[in-house]
């Protein structure tokens, strides 16, 4: 008997951590691991598409050639609402929340926020990219799910995830009880645990940020920037710069090596570029789990108060004692940047 466990053993060894759960908390889980593995097969072929026809053609099957975000959309769209877990979802994709209105479906305890392809102008170089997902328990009794069930705050959630599509695929979720990494094996096709209880070291030497903004970040961020190129034996600084323009990769990197990817308010994006719902709290989540810090600068990212589907924010996150530098860096500069 091999001593592999797949992400389908763990998640059912996991439901005695739900004494409530009736199983479908898990069976959502699952849907989830499914719609990645979908995903994962297509993204692996990204650069075929140059030969078997270009995006909005049609391919030498005479199937269309869909944007693999919109694929990865339909994708966990189909996963999410054939189990009968869910009651609506909230995408990056659509504008609107999408109510799952079939008889199994509608009295559902779950709805799921997610951003099915984050990073995707990056895929034709690649690029690693990803999804992630946050799931929540409805605030309505019953019935189809309304936009209101969505407007929790980042505490609420009861599941946060995401997967990497990289030089190896691998899923990482929480459920509040730690973090757990998964590998896909192509060879067998399943999850497989690689990193179990995964925490990010309390300091590192990496941040990452797009520099290129300099002119237009507030003061805080460009003195903490400073601050990490000096020279400083015993913090190990210069710290290494490092920013891949995909928010799953930069942060599972620095998830795993320690460091801080920091998204700010830019003079074009007041009120930063990231997404509250869908990207940051459940990234926030996973990093708070692991043992790190996510604020917006000045608090904590799951205490925001969500006010609309969309809603973005400026997120540093990472390990605890760099956000908490970089926290100082904004209180100390606050003042004259407001
Ligand atoms: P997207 O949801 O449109 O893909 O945008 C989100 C991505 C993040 O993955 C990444 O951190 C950021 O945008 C990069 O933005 P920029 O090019 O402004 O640095
Ligand atoms: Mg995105």
């Amino acid at each position: 008997m091999s001593k592999v466990k797949t992400l389908g053993q763990f998640i059912i060894e996991k439901q005695a951590d739900f004494p409530y759960a009736k199983g479908e908390f898990s069976r959502l889980l699952r849907d989830i691991g499914i719609a990645a593995k979908i995903v994962n097969r297509e993204v692996n072929k990204a650069g075929l598409a140059d030969i078997l026809g270009e995006t909005g053609d049609s391919n030498v099957q005479g199937e269309q050639v869909k944007k693999l975000d919109v694929f990865a959309n339909e994708q966990f769209i189909a996963a999410l609402t054939v189990g009968g877990e869910v009651c609506a979802l909230a995408s990056e994709e659509n504008e609107e929340i999408i109510v799952v209105d079939n008889e199994q479906s509608k009295n559902a305890k779950y709805v799921v926020a997610f951003d099915p392809l984050d990073g995707s102008s990056n895929i034709d170089a690649n690029v690693s990219v990803g999804t992630i997902f946050s799931v929540y328990r409805r605030t309505s009794l019953s019935g189809p799910g309304t936009l209101e069930d969505f407007m929790q705050r980042g505490t609420e959630q009861v599941a946060a995830g995401y997967i990497i599509y990289g030089s190896s695929t691998m899923l990482v979720y929480t459920t509040g009880k730690g973090v757990n990494g998964f590998t896909l094996d192509p060879s067998i096709g399943e999850f497989c645990l690689s990193h179990p209880n995964i925490k990010i070291p309390k300091s590192g030497k990496t941040y990452s940020i797009n520099e290129g903004y300099y002119v237009h970040f507030p003061d805080g961020v460009k003195k903490f920037i400073k601050w990490c190129q000096e020279e400083d034996k015993a913090s190990n600084r210069p710290y290494s710069s490092r920013y891949i323009g995909s928010a799953v990769a930069d942060v599972h990197r620095n998830l795993l090596y320690g460091g801080v990817f920091i998204y700010p308010t830019t003079s074009q994006a007041p009120k930063g570029k990231l997404r509250v719902l869908y990207e940051c709290n459940p990234m926030a989540f996973i990093v708070e789990q692991a043992g790190g810090k996510a604020t917006d600068g000045f608090k904590r990212i799951m205490e925001i108060d969500t006010k609309a589907l969309h809603q973005r924010t400026p997120i540093f996150i990472g390990s605890s004692e760099i956000v908490e530098r970089a926290e100082e860096f904004m209180a100390k500069y606050a003042i004259a940047a407001r």
